[in-house]
């Protein structure tokens, strides 16, 4: 890796504690991710990201900001990047998947709440986060109690927007979520200084609808048996698409889908033909969060799909592209938004019922419904997909855990007897 430390130390970073974060990573990627067998050769791009994760992005990202452009950091698949886009900005996903940080988010949080809340306060706090020291904003929603109210803290410490997310789908609450959109698009243009016209709004439109056309592309070559490609390294590359440049993002995971299409007709997989298939479903898995899918997949199984904003929550439904005016986009970007089956809704039916269409459509022979610790909706919500599960003969298997590693043991004896039940 380069030497980046001129460009941290300019950002306010602090060094030393930055410095511990960065040198945690590489025993860990190559544990959980180089250590893997079979892995398909155009996994080297996004290797290089993780190894370039907070050098030569983060350089970039300072680079169009010496250029007049703006960089605005997101916690939510619910903020719509398109406009961000428009507008001539940069989007960054600013969730954190790791404890790091988390004394100081305790000075301003209760102990116990949502890790990925604590993770973002606490690289906040700790100074360790270049994406988001690099932030000109950083967009908050008023999805669950414990986001909401984190962002009230938060503005403390960083330039803060919040939108209001609805908690329903009826028509109001799809009125309220097109205005909110609308405004959001405003505050993109005062931000950025630029006017979003039909064709920048159309155009970002179609890059993104594009990624997202391309992690569904991954996503159906999973279908495959053997799959070409781990859970773990899709994984990766949904959690990737957060942050990196959207087109050049596209056509690597373009590229790699060319040879996982050539692995499919060939047969080859990254596990034998027959080997268990599992879809994760629940909160979303936060990069450098693979805790839960390596010890699936170190226990003789494979993961085909990922029921989670980090997964398919993200990328299953594309923006119409149908040209009109400006604000005939913004009402099928709001609507789009508001399709997503977030457990903060009430009621959220469908969310139960894709799990059970995911499990019969992937072929799996198991879910596994993953909870942050102290993630309310979800943990609430898992009542929800049992009650599908068992209605659909699914076997289920539900795990709650944080970011730390002491129940790694535990975990993994709970997977092994699930993934034995599922044998037998
Ligand atoms: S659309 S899942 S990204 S809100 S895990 S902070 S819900 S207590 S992240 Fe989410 Fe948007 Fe929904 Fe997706 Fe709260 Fe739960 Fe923590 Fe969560």
């Amino acid at each position: 890796m380069a030497d980046w430390c001129q460009m941290w130390e300019a950002l306010g970073l602090n060094l030393e504690a930055h410095d511990q974060l960065l040198n945690a990573l590489p025993p860990i990627y190559q544990e959980v991710y180089l250590d893997q067998e079979n892995r398909p050769e155009k996994m080297d791009y996004f290797d290089l990201v993780v190894t370039e994760i907070h050098g030569l992005r983060i350089k970039e990202l300072q680079d169009i900001k010496s250029n007049g452009g703006k960089i605005v950091g997101t916690f939510c698949v619910y903020v719509p990047e398109e406009i961000v886009l428009a507008a001539g900005g940069t989007c960054i996903g600013l969730c954190g998947g790791v404890d790091v940080g988390a004394d100081e988010a305790e000075k301003v949080l209760p102990r116990n709440i949502c890790p990925l809340i604590k993770s973002f306060m606490g690289f906040k706090l700790s100074r360790i986060c270049p994406y988001f020291e690099s932030c000109d904003v950083v967009v908050g929603e008023t999805t669950c109690d414990g986001k909401k109210k984190a962002f009230e803290v938060l503005s403390d410490f960083t330039n803060v927007y919040v939108m209001e997310t609805p908690q329903r789908k009826e028509e109001s609450d799809r009125t309220l979520w097109f205005s909110e959109v609308k405004r959001f698009k405003e505050m993109i243009e005062d931000l950025t200084g630029n006017k979003i016209t039909e064709e920048g709004l159309m155009e970002a439109i179609r890059k993104v609808n594009n990624k997202r056309k391309a992690l569904q592309r991954l996503a159906e070559l999973r279908k495959a048996d053997p799959p070409p490609i781990s859970g773990k390294d899709a994984l990766l590359i949904e959690q990737i698409a957060f942050y990196d440049d959207v087109e050049r993002f596209t056509q690597k995971v373009n590229e790699l889908c060319d040879e996982l299409e050539e692995r499919v007709k060939q047969g080859v997989g990254v596990v034998p033909k027959g080997t268990t298939r599992i879809v994760v479903s629940g909160t979303p898995m936060a990069i450098p969060n693979w805790k839960v899918p390596h010890i699936i997949e170190t226990s003789g199984a494979v993961i085909v799909a990922e029921e989670l904003c980090t997964g398919l929550r993200y990328f299953q439904d594309l923006t119409p592209e149908a040209n009109g005016s400006v604000e005939a986009m913004l009402k099928n970007i709001a609507e789009r938004h508001i399709g997503i089956d977030c457990a903060v809704y009430t009621p959220n039916t469908e969310r139960a019922e894709k799990v059970a269409r995911l499990f019969r459509e992937y072929g799996a022979h198991g879910v596994v419904h993953y909870v942050l610790s102290f993630c309310d909706p979800y943990a609430v919500e898992s009542y929800q997909i049992e009650k599908v599960a068992k209605k659909e003969n699914i076997p289920l298997l539900k795990i709650e855990t944080d970011y730390s590693q002491e129940d790694v043991g535990q975990l993994k004896t709970r997977v092994e007897a699930f993934l034995e039940m599922l044998k037998g």
